[in-house]
């Protein structure tokens, strides 16, 4: 390592005093001009995790659905996974370097790493539409390029993507080619191959609208969705060209607003979708005939995927296991249906996408989805290896196996990604000839309702259980409690923010009336037992 030269380097690309920052669930993420040093760093940072793993590693320049004004920055292991734990706290440590302690935080990092400062190393760089994201994003490469690192960058790309370009990479192309055309050429043959008996029995032409959070999933799609055509043709809406990222739009603001998005030109019943910023959720939603709104969010998707997977799975005789995985935010009848009516075991981790995709590899199959719509499929390589070999003895057989094969390939095996899981939901609805109502119509969700507390440090609060139950500050799970058992269907719990400098309040119950009398007063206890600060949560919102 040229010490001296990282100290030069640095210099251009100096930490503004005194700010500390985490790298959190998703990354770093804060506003764009606080964040240069960051990115700087990381790609410091790149090079030594790439020379660790003597394997190609990623980083991502985006702030996903954060507003515009903000950027974030996150790396990408090998196997196109997000950082490994133990990495996550050596960024922590660069990030707030000071300049002077630089040199030896580098040094640290390799010596407890045991990093082969000889190996070479290799970072592929992608980011999303934000203005700020070009500036940063070289940022980034001054760092890989100062440690020796080579590195190639993709320029735009949705996050998914850039998980999938690391994974290709490392697995010398054997999950596909490490190009945007491979990208697009191996989804959309999996989704021509998997939907040719819908669309070849003369389905009417299906069209989706898709709100695109004017962000970077607009680009991609519009130069992936010739390749759909003629069983399925995709609106564009959002598209970046007049809208602002993320405002009033995209997955997140659909799903937490429970309302569309602006700028989609919705009809009675149709089908249609939002993206977030970087294009790795996705909920689906529709207007019935009397102008009511109906949210598909993450829970049901799981539900319709692990249910085709399920038929699929039974045609086959199989003996595989499949396993759904959900987080405390998972509507309780979407986890009751699962369990009770579909007779799927399901699992609940902590929030963020890292500990559902840990629990979801300890299953052949395993369907990991959050309720704001990140979530994927992974198939064990023993599954794989299963299904393809499979002695087929009847066509139905060999059918249900033909069709799994391209359910692999159709999922994007790294990360949530709402391009793979709109074409995977596409396809099961088009082949079982379901209706977006009929879908909606698996189950009802119970009402629900999220707050935000402000509070002095949302740190006191810490959780167990998968977030589930409060363990300090004391008295305030006992509170929750007796507030839960004074409504039927009822359920509340609270958690510290991992992206946010608030406190996250849940609640459902038997009436949205409940619902919101329920939240209003776990906020207040919030407030009061965890050191509430500025105005006090107020009834009605
Ligand atoms: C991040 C996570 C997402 C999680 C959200 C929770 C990733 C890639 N993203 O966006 O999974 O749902 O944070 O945010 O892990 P919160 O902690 O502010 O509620
Ligand atoms: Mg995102």
């Amino acid at each position: 390592m040229d010490l001296d030269a990282v100290t030069k380097q640095s210099v251009l690309h100096a930490k503004p005093d005194g700010l500390i920052l985490q790298y959190g669930t998703a990354g770093f993420r804060t506003k764009a001009e606080h964040l240069d040093h960051v990115m700087f760093r990381m790609g410091l940072l790149a090079v030594l995790r790439s020379k660790q793993t003597k394997s190609t590693i990623g980083v991502m320049v985006t702030a996903s659905h954060n507003p515009e004004e903000d950027n974030g920055v996150k790396l990408v292991d090998p196997l196109g996974e997000m950082l490994a734990a133990s990495w996550e706290e050596h960024a922590t440590c660069l990030a707030n370097a000071e300049e002077q302690h630089l040199p030896r935080v580098l040094v640290d990092i390799s010596e407890k790493a045991a990093v082969d400062l000889h190996q070479d190393a290799f970072v592929v760089i992608g980011r999303d539409t934000r203005p700020s994201s070009e500036r940063l994003s070289q940022s980034v490469i001054d760092g890989v390029t100062v440690l020796g690192g080579q590195f190639y960058d993709y320029g735009l790309l949705t996050t998914p993507q850039l998980h999938y370009m690391v994974f290709c990479r490392n697995s010398n192309g054997q999950y596909g080619k490490a190009t945007v055309e491979g990208y697009y050429q191996k989804l959309s043959l999996a989704f021509v191959e998997l939907t040719k008996q819908a669309f070849c029995r003369g389905d009417d032409h299906r069209t989706l609208k898709v709100d695109c959070a004017n962000g970077i999933g607009a680009l991609k799609l519009a130069e992936m969705k010739h390749y759909f055509c003629p069983g399925l043709s995709v609106q564009l809406f959002n598209d970046g060209t007049k809208g602002k990222l993320n405002h009033l739009c995209g997955a997140d603001f659909v799903k937490s607003h429970q309302k569309p998005p602006q700028g989609i030109e919705m009809r009675a019943n149709e089908r249609c979708c939002s993206f977030d910023g970087d294009a790795d959720r996705i909920v689906y939603y529709y207007h019935d005939a009397d102008g009511q709104f109906h949210l598909i969010d993450g829970d049901k998707i799981a539900t319709l995927i692990s249910s085709f997977l399920k038929e699929l799975l039974l045609e086959i005789g199989d003996g595989l296991s499949l396993g759904v995985v959900q987080t405390a935010y998972a509507n309780g009848s979407s986890t009751r249906y699962l369990e009770e009516v579909m007779k799927v075991p399901v699992y609940c981790t902590k929030t963020g996408v890292k500990h559902l995709h840990h629990k979801a590899q300890e299953f052949d199959i395993g369907v990991y989805f959050e309720a704001n719509g990140h979530g994927t499929v992974l198939f064990s390589k023993a599954a794989e290896t299963k299904i393809k070999q499979l002695a087929k003895e009847s066509e139905d057989e060999k059918k249900a196996a033909k069709m799994l094969e391209n359910i692999i390939d159709l999922f994007n095996q790294t990360i949530g990604d709402a391009i793979s899981d709109m074409l995977v939901i596409e396809a099961i609805l088009a082949l079982k000839g379901l209706t977006v109502q009929q879908w909606d119509a698996l189950y009802t969700d119970l009402p629900n309702r999220q707050l935000k507390v402000k509070v002095a440090d949302r740190q006191v609060i810490s959780t167990t259980d998968a977030e589930r139950q409060v363990v300090k500050p004391p008295g305030l799970q006992e509170a929750i409690n007796d507030l839960v058992k004074k409504y039927r269907l009822s359920r509340a719990f609270v958690r510290p923010s991992g992206t946010e400098d608030i406190v996250r309040v849940y609640a459902e119950a038997d009436s949205q009336e409940n619902t919101d009398s329920l939240a209003y007063e776990v906020s207040l206890a919030v407030f009061q037992l965890a050191g509430g600060i500025g105005e006090r949560p107020q009834r009605g919102f």
